[in-house]
């Protein structure tokens, strides 16, 4: 029997993200279970939906499954499906293969598929629509990230009671190179169905609204951005002036800048047995003078291939030895089955193997390369364990692996290298800021960071803890909702 919008579960606040906060896991023997995939997006919006009863939408992970909705931890979990071709081409394809290389400075080439694009609208409506069936009228829908980009648009002209928030969790780009992609009007009017659109930097909102001043000629006095109402029901060709006294909506587009949960990654790392863990990864290591760390999803924005570099050369010209330091790369395996993701594989694990080829012995090796992914503990471990905190992206909206080194260095030491191009930077200015071209000015830094006396290394982790711990997740959440109710109230008064 179909179900009438009235007849649904409805709910006063929904988060619409590609992905659920749970992943189903099958079990050997066939069977499965749902089990909560923690992340700081979740541990800040839970106490939010358990509170104002949430629901989150969103795909299973899993490819033509249907499955009927469900509560999980106090938030009511509304799986999305999404055929294996929908997957192939609005998830793999225009999300990581378009918007996700795009959106990082064009670091890989981007893919403009007019096929990918259909689905995108397709699967975006869908999000929509599930969206719309699940709020309750005047509530509240928070929209996050690129693979979504439309929802706003679509959710509005089927919800115009709602009161819609987007997050984007990448970076939005200069004009330049946004102006490339072939649907950059229909991106920006479906960010424009939201009354508040949150960005990182300021820089990426800045972006945005020059977006928006260039392909749509509206008004923008940062942070607001006037849309004009008759754009919405008539629809406005690009670069129609804006006439006298015309009638408009509000839309604020600034930069929240996220974070983690600050106060639980250092309970864990001052948990014993994550200290004794990291004591021994040092050992096991044996015992170099330092311990260099990266960690990240295996993803070409990420430099992980200019941190080879810079230390692979460290150790050719001899600046360095095996017994100085060791280099632990974490690669979490990410996005499998896209083809510039398979051939970075094959390129850092060609680098990490000549490297070690080179300059391992018996007893030390050089770079202690892992492509999986780890529990949360060890990873304290390894963080605790490290010296110096390697950040190098290319591009990135934030980069929270910079934020977690500095919340679990609970002794205050330890040096984070972090590169200009983290969103990360613009709040963390006491870390030793990097270009991760410049290989020789990396290597300077990787130096100058070992030869750091003590109380350098704690004078400038001090002011790093003391931004992270005021400024975590929680705080984040809040700070966009606030700016979002206050959105509603200004849009009503007008
Ligand atoms: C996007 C934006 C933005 C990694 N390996 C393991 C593991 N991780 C965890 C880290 C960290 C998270 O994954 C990675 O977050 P990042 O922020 O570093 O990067 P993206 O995945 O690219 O995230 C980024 C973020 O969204 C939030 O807005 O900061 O700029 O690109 O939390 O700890 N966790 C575990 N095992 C691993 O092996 N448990």
């Amino acid at each position: 029997m179909t179900q009438t919008i009235d007849e649904r579960e409805q709910y006063d606040f929904v988060v619409v993200s590609n992905r659920l906060p749970v992943d189903r896991v099958v079990r050997p023997d066939g069977s499965a279970h749902w089990q909560p995939s923690p992340g700081g997006l979740v541990t800040a919006l839970e106490p939010v939906m358990q509170t104002k009863g949430g629901a989150w939408i969103g795909w299973s992970g899993q490819p033509d499954l249907d499955f009927e909705p469900f509560d999980s931890n106090g938030i009511r979990v509304v799986p999305v499906r999404l055929s294996a071709l929908e997957v192939e081409h609005y998830y793999e394809g225009f999300s990581n293969g378009t918007v996700w290389p795009l959106y990082h400075d064009v670091i890989a080439p981007p893919i403009f598929h007019r096929d990918w694009w259909e689905t995108y609208v397709k699967v975006n409506q869908r999000f929509a629509e599930a969206a719309a069936s699940s709020c309750n009228s005047g509530g509240t829908v928070w929209v996050h990230d690129y693979q979504l980009q439309l929802v706003p648009k679509m959710l509005r002209a089927l919800r115009p009671d709602l009161t819609i928030g987007f997050f984007n969790h990448i970076p939005f780009p200069p004009y330049g190179i946004y102006s490339q992609l072939p649907w950059r009007t229909q991106i920006v009017e479906g960010l424009l169905g939201a009354d508040v659109i949150g960005f990182q930097r300021l820089a990426d909102a800045n972006n945005f609204s020059r977006a928006v001043r260039r392909l749509k000629g509206f008004v923008t006095k940062n942070p607001i951005i006037e849309v004009p109402l008759v754009d919405e029901s008539e629809g406005v060709r690009a670069h129609a002036p804006v006439r006298k006294g015309q009638q408009f909506r509000t839309v604020v587009a600034r930069h929240f800048p996220i974070s983690i949960d600050s106060a639980a990654w250092e309970k864990l790392a001052r948990s014993p047995s994550v200290q004794a863990r990291a004591k021994q990864i040092r050992e096991d290591l044996g015992n170099p003078r330092s311990i260099l760390l990266g960690v990240d999803r295996l993803d070409y924005t990420k430099g992980i291939g200019h941190r080879l570099k810079a230390f692979g050369e460290l150790l050719s010209d001899e600046s360095l030895t095996i017994e100085d330091a060791t280099l632990v790369q974490i690669a979490s395996p990410s996005r499998e089955r896209v083809r510039t993701y398979m051939e970075l594989r094959d390129e850092i694990e060609l680098t990490v193997g000549r490297i070690n080829g080179d300059f391992a012995t018996i007893s030390h090796t050089a770079i202690s390369y892992h492509h999986h992914g780890y529990p949360r503990e060890e990873m304290v471990a390894l963080y605790l364990a490290a010296d110096i905190m390697l950040v190098t992206a290319l591009r990135d909206g934030m980069n929270l692996v910079a934020k977690e080194y500095v919340a679990t260095r609970f002794d205050d030491d330890g040096v984070l290298i972090l590169s200009e191009f983290a969103g990360a930077a613009d709040e963390l200015k006491r870390a030793l800021l990097i270009n991760p071209h410049d290989i020789d000015g990396l290597k300077e830094t990787i130096l100058a960071a070992m030869a750091m006396p003590k109380r350098d290394r704690q004078a400038r982790m001090r002011a790093l803890r003391k931004r992270v711990l005021e400024n975590d997740v929680d705080k984040w959440s809040t700070e966009f909702l606030r700016v979002l109710t206050t959105s509603r109230s200004r849009g009503r008064k007008d």
